[in-house]
């Protein structure tokens, strides 16, 4: 009699992973099946996804799932947003799915015939030079004979929903409106940007919104993988969304920092913030599960630590991980580094080491010149960023925030967490570390009637999550 199964498929920029879920006395349990690593790759010069090796990958995974638990209930997908594929009519990809990291868009949102203003005046998304509306704007001006060929757009959980169940054909709403065409009011395609654009408007699907069923898990592939045909559910699609579900938020005062290759801080609101200040502030107005909006920034993230790593073990010849990069920060003589991690030199940062270098003797800071003193100008970074981003979101609301919840792999980092509380002077409460998987498989019992709403959700996610507390220190 062994308990039912949720299977979240939760996927980064960096690795993939299959997390079972699974409910029992009162709390919910939560066993990693299966991980990959989801690393870009280049075709015609552009760093792009490889999407073929991700479904083998899940395939693997799902065999993993299928022989260690006889009764699997669902699946759920999440993924990082704006990416896409443009398909032809009969479902053959036109195209290799392109990183948004990939720098063809650069330049491109000053060649746009609608202003930012009238962009975020409707739809509330932050500027990023790659949101999909750019990347497709690149794409069809490369490609002008996509204008005939293209016949569907699918994000990609979308792709790998299409792929799991062989029918589903839906843009989810969370990740559908990190394109900056979904209109924040109606929550749907806004006609009228797409008509101005000049995309061709077939391409854009009906909106799946969170909670529904895509369709079942197919039938070749249940039986290849030794699993039945089990409802592919339409989760918070969107890692982001999936991860704020999973949050045990207690009130308006709290806002959350989503730490993984992207820092995501903010707050969830029932209807979107669309003022001249918030524009000013660039906070976008993502949708979340159950009609919420995610108001938030991003900031980029570990991506930059795991970069650091990258960079330093091809120049080094002692392998160094995590614990070793905090370690050589905590012990950095020189600690007044810092950069602005949302520079342009480090979107895309192959050289890591060279840019802090370049960015801290740019901004007569020095050269920073020992892992430690790389560390710190990235630590220094990342909570100037968080402390800042708090204030801008008191701005917006018009009241103070009392704590912030820390989530994700970097909220296990107690470095990070104390300096955030910190420079904050607010109380961080870190946990759970797997916030996406768990907002991922409660949608999923809530698609099957098993929990009935978000405050359900996350009641049951905090009885489950080992939460650490970090006290603001007054600094000097
Ligand atoms: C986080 C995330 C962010 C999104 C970025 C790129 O994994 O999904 O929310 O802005 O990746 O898609």
């Amino acid at each position: 009699n062994q308990p039912k199964v949720n299977l979240a498929f939760d996927i980064g920029a960096s690795s993939g992973r299959i997390i079972a879920g699974f409910y029992q006395n009162n709390k919910i349990h939560t066993e990693e099946v299966y991980r990959f690593k989801n690393e870009p790759i280049i075709v015609n010069n552009k760093r792009c996804w490889d999407l073929k090796e991700i479904y083998h990958q899940l395939t693997l995974g799902l065999k993993a799932a299928s022989s260690r638990y006889r009764n699997i209930a669902s699946i759920g997908v999440d993924t990082w947003g704006l990416d896409y594929c443009l398909l032809d009519d009969e479902m053959n990809p036109l195209h290799t799915p392109i990183n948004y990291r990939d720098d063809r868009t650069e330049g491109i949102p000053e060649e746009l015939p609608i202003p930012f203003e009238s962009f975020y005046d409707k739809t509330g998304i932050q500027f990023m030079r790659f949101n999909t509306v750019y990347q497709l704007y690149s794409d069809f001006k490369e490609n002008p004979d996509y204008y005939q060929k293209a016949a569907h757009l699918l994000f990609i959980p979308d792709l790998i929903n299409h792929f799991l169940t062989g029918s589903s054909l839906m843009n989810e709403y969370t990740v559908a409106t990190t394109s900056q065409l979904i209109n924040a009011y109606t929550k749907n395609w806004d006609d009228e940007l797409i008509e101005q654009l000049g995309f061709p408007k077939r391409i854009f699907k009906d909106i799946i919104s969170p909670g529904e069923t895509a369709g079942l898990l197919r039938h070749d592939l249940a039986e290849e993988t030794g699993i039945k045909p089990i409802p592919v559910i339409s989760v918070g699609s969107h890692d982001t969304a999936s991860a704020v579900a999973g949050i045990p938020l207690r009130s308006k005062e709290s806002a959350y920092l989503i730490c993984g290759s992207w820092s995501l801080i903010g707050i969830e609101t029932e209807s979107p913030i669309i003022t001249p200040e918030s524009l000013t502030y660039n906070l976008t107005n993502e949708g979340g599960v159950f009609n919420t909006f995610r108001v938030l920034k991003n900031i980029n993230g570990t991506y930059l630590l795991q970069q650091l790593k990258k960079c330093y073990n091809k120049s080094s010849h002692d392998a160094i991980d995590f614990p070793d990069i905090i370690q050589a920060a905590k012990d950095a003589v020189n600690r007044h580094f810092i950069i602005e991690p949302n520079h342009s030199l480090f979107m895309s940062s192959d050289h890591i080491i060279n840019d802090i270098r370049e960015y801290c003797r740019s901004n007569k800071q020095g050269i920073p010149n020992t892992l430690g003193e790389y560390a710190i100008a990235i630590y220094n970074g990342l909570t100037n960023e968080f402390s800042q981003q708090i204030k801008h979101l008191e701005a917006v609301l018009n009241h103070p925030i009392e704590t912030i919840h820390m989530v994700g792999g970097g909220s296990q980092d107690q470095l990070l967490c104390q300096i955030t509380a910190d420079l904050t002077q607010k109380k961080v409460i870190s946990g759970p570390v797997e916030s996406s998987a768990l907002g991922n498989i409660c949608m999923q019992m809530y698609a099957l009637n098993q929990l009935s709403s978000l405050s359900e959700i996350r009641q049951l996610i905090l009885n489950s999550s080992h939460l650490n507390v970090y006290e603001p220190t007054l600094t000097t």
